[in-house]
């Protein structure tokens, strides 16, 4: 048939700090997975849906791949080859940037992720992102050469996630490689991800983006309550940040309330044009110690198993 339905699932796999959740939010044209220069932003896999074409793709942003052996980061990385399993098509992603003008580095980078894609028969699509800051464009030719050693049979793109730049020919390839069928979701939806989930991610990103360089990994957020019913026009949300010690919580909260406010302003504004409402937002700081190593809690942040 000439014009029939696409409908498919892309696993988007890549170390940590790549683009993916950039890329992501570029394809869906708003924020769906929150973004900062961090390490291991992306906590639990995210989707994003995309109906354009006559194809609808639902993308899994998932947790990038850092090989650290404390805190949450194996269970990130469990969780972020669990979802291969979904895989209609595997977006591997990678900062080309970082790798311009070291592609052996780059192939090193590139092994474990061909040993867990490998093993499937699913295609394979690879995203050369940032290729904006490479500012010699010779060099992004051996980059890609690295890749198709390591990952024979995939089809290889420059991209900027940030600037678009080679998103398009990148997501055609994608879609003529998604199985034929009839789509799951209403055209105007954009994630299945819970927008109450999504209030948390959104104060979760401007925590990490106030804080230092080590504490973001040791809190987290969850969203205490939601109330859209008490006053018409407005919605209520209180969230939690969980800190691991006592001395975070000054951390935080910042000299006279400055950071905690900032955040929750910053969080609010975000939270006002998702739900297209206003919001009030309240912000508690509470101390957790081993939060992380709290199977209930980690089942309540979506990381449980
Ligand atoms: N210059 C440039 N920066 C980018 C591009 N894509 C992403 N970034 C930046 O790279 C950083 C990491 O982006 P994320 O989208 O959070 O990366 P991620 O792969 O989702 O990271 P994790 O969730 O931690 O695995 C952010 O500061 C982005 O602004 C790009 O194409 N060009
Ligand atoms: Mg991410």
């Amino acid at each position: 048939m000439e014009n029939a339905q696409r409908f498919g699932h892309v696993v988007m796999l890549g170390p940590t700090n790549a683009g993916k959740s950039t890329l992501l939010n570029h394809l869906i044209g708003q924020k769906v997975s929150i973004v900062s220069p961090k390490p291991q932003t992306t906590r639990n896999s995210v989707s994003g849906i995309l109906t354009e074409g006559g194809a609808q793709l639902v993308f899994l942003d998932t947790p990038g791949l850092h090989h650290q052996k404390r805190g949450i980061a194996p269970l990130l990385l469990r969780s972020a080859y669990a979802a291969l399993a979904q895989a209609d098509v595997v977006l591997v992603l990678l900062d080309a940037a970082r790798f311009a003008g070291r592609p052996d580095a780059l192939a090193a980078e590139l092994r474990p992720i061909a040993k867990a894609v490998g093993a499937g028969h699913v295609p394979v699509v690879v995203a050369c992102n940032k290729c904006d800051l490479i500012k010699e464009k010779a060099k992004i030719l051996p980059l890609l050469a690295a890749v198709g050693e390591a990952l024979p049979g995939a089809e290889l793109f420059p991209v900027s996630a940030l600037t678009g730049m080679g998103v398009a020919a990148m997501l055609a390839a994608i879609t003529a490689r998604l199985p034929e069928g009839p789509h799951r979701y209403d055209p105007d939806e954009v994630s299945t991800a819970p927008v109450r989930f999504l209030a948390g991610e959104i104060v979760r990103e401007k925590l990490f983006l106030a804080l230092g360089e080590e504490l973001p990994y040791s809190t987290a957020v969850t969203v205490e309550l939601w109330d859209e019913n008490s006053q018409p026009g407005l919605t209520k949300i209180a969230c939690s940040i969980l800190v691991a010690r006592e001395s975070h919580k000054p951390m935080v909260i910042g000299k006279g309330g400055a950071r905690i406010k900032d955040i929750g302003q910053k969080a609010r504004l975000d939270i006002e044009e998702m739900l297209g409402s206003k919001v009030f937002l309240e912000l508690w700081v509470k101390v957790r110690p081993g939060w992380a190593d709290d199977p209930a809690l980690l089942r309540e942040l979506g990381l449980g198993e």
